[in-house]
Parts: C-alpha cells; structure tokens; sequence
C-alpha cells in the first residue's frame, strides 16, 4: 500500500510520538485531537506532556512541515486512532473515546484507505464495534478499505526509542488489512512487525500488561507474607530471582498508570467466568495502598504508643504513578496520602517531577524543605532518582522526624540510622523488633 498522507486521532502520549515520527520520517501527518486546549499548546509551539526528547522531535515534525496540528480530519491514506480508552468507576471499559474518533473517521473514508486502531481495547473491539461504524460510509471493511488493530508497547520515559525499536503486532480484519498495517508501520519501526488477526492483536496486547499486574500483585502478596514471616522480601527477591527461569518483580505502593491498572479489567469485563486470577490480582494491587497505611500507622505508634494517625504529620515524597515519571494518572502514591488524610493525619506531599500538583485534601508543597519542615513521619512512595539519592545527614538537619517509611527499598537503613532515623520498609519483617509484623 502507498503511503502519502495519514491522520493521526489523539495526541497524548502515544499519539503525539507516534505523529511525530510519521513526520520525521517523510509523511505528511495531520495530527488531530478533540481538546482545544492541547490543539492551541501545540499550535503555539507548547507541549502539554513530558516526555524525553519529545520537544525537539515536535518541533522537528512540525518545522520539517510535515505535521501539521488540527481540530479536524482531512482525506488522507490512513487514519490511526490512539485515543484514551478509560474505564468507568464500575470497572466497565470506557469507549467513548474510541467510538467518536472512528465516527470522525467516517466522512473522510475513501476506497483503499487503511485505519489502524491503537488504543489499548477489550478483544473484538476492531471487528464489532470499528468495523460497523466504519462501514456506514457504505464501504466494507476488509473488502473496499483495510481495518487494523495495532498497539503500542512503549515504557513512559522510553518512547521515542522504543517506538522505533520494539517489535510490534498488527492484525487486520484480513490477511491484506494487516499487510497495509505492516505497509504503514514499516516507514519507521525497525523491530520485527509480526502479522496476525485483529482479535488476536488485541488479545496480545491485554495479555502483556496483565501478565505484568498479576506478576506485581505476586511481589507485593510475597511482600506481605515476608512481613508476617519476618523476613525482608528486598533480600529474598534477588536470590529467588538468581533461579534461571524465576523474574519475580517489585513489591510497591501499588500499581498505577493509565495501563496496567486498566488493563487487565478489559478482559475481566470481557468473561468474568474465565479471569478469577486476573481479577484477584487486581483487587490485590488495589489494595495496596490500604496494606501501606497500615505499614505507616505502625511505623507511627512505635514512637508513643499510639497506633493511631489522628493529628500525626506526616510528610509524603512521590505523588506519580511511579518513579522518573511526572504523569499522577491513577496514581496510588495518591491514593496512600489521600487514605492517610483520612485517617485524620496532616500530610505534606511533595512530588518532584509535578512541583505545581494540586490536589483534593492534600497540602501539596513544591519544595523537600517545607514538605519536611514539620513532619514527624516522612514516607516514600515513588522511587525518583532524586528521593533515593536524598543525604541523611543533611535531611536529618531540616526536618524533626525520625521515622521513615520506604515502600520503594529506595533508602540503605544503616545510612539513615546513623543519622539518627528509624526506617520501616516494605516487605521487610526482618528489622529488629521491627513493630512491622502483619497483624
Ligand atoms: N510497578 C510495581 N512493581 C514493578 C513494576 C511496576 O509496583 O515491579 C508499578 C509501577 O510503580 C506503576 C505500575 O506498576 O505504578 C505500572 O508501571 P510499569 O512500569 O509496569 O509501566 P507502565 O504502565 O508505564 O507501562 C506499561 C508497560 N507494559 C509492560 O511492561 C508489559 C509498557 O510497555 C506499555 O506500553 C504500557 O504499560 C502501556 O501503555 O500499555
């Protein structure tokens, strides 16, 4: 299939990378999105996401002419969806999004177009929802325009490498839709293009994100027994993990994101009969921040006896979905100060990477100091760079508190106990008289 001129649908993470890239690789793009806000950021030379190198490669789609940014479609070869697919506060997957961008798509579709759906969906989504709107231009799927189904894999923080790099699946509604999707995607990605059915795409990319939250929901299961047991989970992991065919991942805060904490519901919702496991994984990662409060509340009554947090002030380092990231979408270093608010603490956060957050009853700070300044209980949440790499020497100087939570094994004990500290961590029931053995 020639390829002269695509629309891309949505410019948010993966969207506006993607777009770039196009571009930067010689093909007229007409980068769309439905917000006016992002639109007018772009237009103006803006950004409204963080992500490394993603500045200069904007700049260089848009300067080279080749991307061009609107609030609506024009004919083009191609039109690639990547638009966000949520889901509802009762785990239902959210395809609103979805459901417009291919509606948009409708008008400008023409014979021998190909439209590739990126945005991570529930299996048959392409066939049983795309297919039939696409299909009111009169034209058939398969038959008069290909129809794909390709996702994205990349790592927030890695894109625009692993963009070009990664392999990638692409299934089409027909052995043809998928070589029109390998046509496309062969301008710029140089890892292996495997080709299959749409349903099959689909189903390829829940399963690697789910294979991913059910694995972390066992560290952090494991994490809890090494409480219980006595042990620390910190030492245990790495020489469970010297066994040859063993990858056991972190124990955290919970899981975050707009990925693997979405994700595995799509095909909960899907067959509720078939995924018990997946589910239980869920409801384990979920539950993880709950598991961190309590970890907090004993930290916090071995100083005065009390096992409660009413009026403690506590100081939280880490708001973002994980560490070396400024993205707070569903974030549970959120949910840890929101639930430790609740409990009738005073908590100070500071997150690094979002020094302007802004959050519903939490005292967001955008400096260490004054996040410190008061504190009683300092906890990290999330593993930034800049977090680990604290000096206890120094911090013991600005801040009252001597009790620390580390949830992130970010922090070498023997370090900030010669600073004077006491450090509760995670998954480690090994510490002397440790206070920290699950009830
Ligand atoms: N996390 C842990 N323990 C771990 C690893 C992660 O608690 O050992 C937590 C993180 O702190 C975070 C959450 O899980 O809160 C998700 O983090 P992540 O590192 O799994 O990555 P995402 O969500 O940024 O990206 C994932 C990746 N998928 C896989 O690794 C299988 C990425 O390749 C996907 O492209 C992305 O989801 C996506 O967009 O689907």
């Amino acid at each position: 299939m020639n390829i002269t001129k695509i629309c891309v649908l949505g410019l948010g993470y993966t969207g506006l990378p993607t777009a770039s890239t196009f571009a930067t690789h010689g093909l007229r793009v007409v980068g769309v999105d439905n917000n006016p806000v992002i639109v007018e950021t772009l237009l103006k030379g803006g950004l409204h996401i963080y992500e490394p190198g993603l500045r200069t490669l904007v700049q260089a789609a848009i300067g080279s002419g080749n991307l061009v940014i609107s609030d609506h479609l024009e004919p083009a070869d191609a039109f690639v969806i990547e638009v966000p697919t949520p889901f509802y506060p009762d785990k239902r997957a959210d395809m609103r999004a979805v459901t417009s961008a291919t509606e948009a798509i409708v008008p400008y579709l023409r014979h021998g177009n190909l439209v590739v759906l990126e945005s991570t969906s529930p299996p048959l989504t392409t066939v049983n929802l795309l297919a039939p709107i696409l299909e009111g231009s009169g034209l058939r799927a398969g038959e008069d325009f290909h129809l794909a189904y390709s996702p994205e894999r990349v790592m927030p923080g890695q894109i625009l490498r692993e963009i070009i790099e990664n392999d990638r699946v692409i299934g089409g509604v027909d052995p043809a839709s998928a070589e029109a999707g390998r046509d496309l995607f062969s301008i710029f990605v140089r890892g292996e293009i495997f080709l299959t059915d749409a349903t099959t795409a689909e189903m390829v990319k829940l399963m690697e994100n789910t294979y991913r939250d059910v694995n972390i929901a066992l560290a952090n299961e494991f994490a809890r027994l090494a409480e219980r047991f006595g042990i620390d989970i910190w030492e245990a992991i790495p020489i469970a993990n010297r066994h040859p065919r063993v990858n056991i991942l972190r124990p955290g805060a919970g899981v975050g994101g707009h990925c693997i904490s979405v994700d595995p519901w799509f095909l909960v919702e899907a067959a509720p009969d078939l995924s018990p496991l997946i589910s239980t994984a869920r409801r384990v990662n979920d539950g993880q921040p709950q598991h961190v409060v309590e970890l907090v509340g004993r930290a916090a009554g071995s100083s005065t006896e009390r096992d409660e947090l009413t009026g403690r002030r506590i100081a939280i380092l880490g708001l973002a979905y994980k560490e070396n990231v400024d993205d707070l979408r569903e974030s549970p270093a959120i949910e840890v100060a929101q639930l430790l608010a609740g409990s009738g603490a005073l908590v100070t956060a500071y997150e690094p990477n979002r020094i302007d957050a802004q959050l519903h009853g939490i005292d967001t700070t955008p400096s260490l100091e004054s996040a410190l300044a008061n504190a009683e209980i300092i906890v990290l949440l999330v593993g930034h760079a800049e977090l680990k790499n604290l000096n206890p020497g120094e911090i013991s100087k600005i801040t009252p508190a001597r009790v620390l939570v580390d949830c992130v094994n970010g922090w070498n004990r023997p370090a900030w106990e010669q600073a004077g500290f006491r450090l509760y961590r995670l998954g480690d029931g090994s510490w002397r008289d440790s206070g920290i053995h699950g009830s």
